[in-house]
């Protein structure tokens, strides 16, 4: 049996800005104010994220009565409705919003859109925070569709002012497809002047096409709870490459190599680097000798952190 020769690495993978902006959320608020520190839902989806800042005094709630009068309390990256917003507020929490500012922008055109009557139709997957976020920016007049399948049965309740919104880390290509059967449908749908899926997520998906054109296994770093994560070991498995997805290097198995010459590393948007490079290193013991990073899009988006957080400015 052919033993693993080569490793090679998917560019861009792993953090992107927005999960950068919201651990350093947590991390400046913890030096700043001390432990615990209060985050509501987990910051991103990443098991070892969230241990590592639980060790420091983070603590992570889903129901706002769980954090207690005159604490700090942080909004995970994926966003919160206006219904949480507001008791929250009302509880006089003294609060840091995490919310990634490519989802708020999902919100603000919610809003906007809003006002000047339209109505929603949501492509995303049920019950994920962020299109919770999302669809509870109104109280009504969004409808989520999850795929083809749904945008048949979708009813709005008229169709002159209908807008189109998605989740931000959804598969680029069924996004397109259902999109085409939404325009399919309602030929006069407003369409983003900018896709909403977030172009951390398009980098990624394009990084894992190009990539699983030339090995023979794919590892995707992240854990199961992350839907950016998934979309790519999905979309590595379309490709006919087979496609595991690990937290870390102590879940990889050695039977998955068996006669894969060629492994295709790559890891979800809210995977810290370190753990990549444990797979690597597990890659390298099972024979690989040579470790490659494909060309990809040089990432340079960067989000500046909420007013009170910045450490050095007098009076923040
Ligand atoms: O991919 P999802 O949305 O599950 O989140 P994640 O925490 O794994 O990655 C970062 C992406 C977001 C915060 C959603 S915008
Ligand atoms: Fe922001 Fe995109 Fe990262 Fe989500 S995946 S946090 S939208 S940059």
């Amino acid at each position: 049996m052919t033993a693993v020769q080569e490793v090679l690495l998917a560019e861009p993978r792993g953090f992107c800005a927005g999960v950068d902006r919201a651990i350093e959320i947590v991390e400046r608020a913890l030096t700043k104010f001390g432990r615990p520190i209060y985050v509501r839902h987990e910051i991103v989806h990443n098991t070892h994220v969230v241990n590592d800042l639980k060790a420091r005094g983070a603590i992570f709630i889903e129901e706002l009565d769980e954090v207690p009068p005159g604490a700090t309390l942080v909004f995970s990256a994926h966003g919160v409705s206006q219904a949480v917003q507001r008791e929250a507020e009302r509880r006089g929490f003294r609060i840091f919003d995490a919310t990634c500012p490519l989802v708020t922008k999902v919100h603000v055109e919610v809003a906007k859109l809003h006002k000047e009557g339209y109505e929603f139709i949501m492509i995303g997957h049920k019950g994920h925070p962020e299109v919770e976020g999302t669809m509870g920016q109104l109280d009504s007049g969004i409808h989520l569709v999850e795929d083809v399948a749904d945008v048949a049965r979708v009813q709005p309740a008229q169709t002159e002012k209908l807008a189109v919104v998605t989740q931000t880390t959804l598969s680029v290509d069924d996004a397109a497809a259902i999109t085409a059967a939404v325009q399919a449908r309602f030929p006069h749908i407003r369409s983003p002047k900018q896709q909403d899926i977030c172009y951390a997520t398009q980098n990624r998906q394009d990084a894992v096409k190009l990539m699983s054109t030339q090995v023979d296994a794919v590892v995707v770093v992240g854990s199961p709870t992350s839907s950016n994560t998934n979309r790519l070991r999905e979309l590595a498995e379309r490709l006919g490459v087979p496609a595991h997805m690990v937290d870390d290097a102590s879940e990889l198995q050695d039977a998955w190599f068996d006669g894969h010459a060629r492994i295709g590393v790559t890891a979800g948007a809210s995977a810290p680097e370190a753990l990549v490079q444990g797979v690597v290193q597990r890659l390298k013991q099972l024979g690989a000798v040579s470790v490659r990073s494909l060309d990809g899009v040089r990432e340079t988006t960067q989000f500046p952190l909420p007013k009170g957080l910045k450490l050095d400015a007098p009076g923040a």
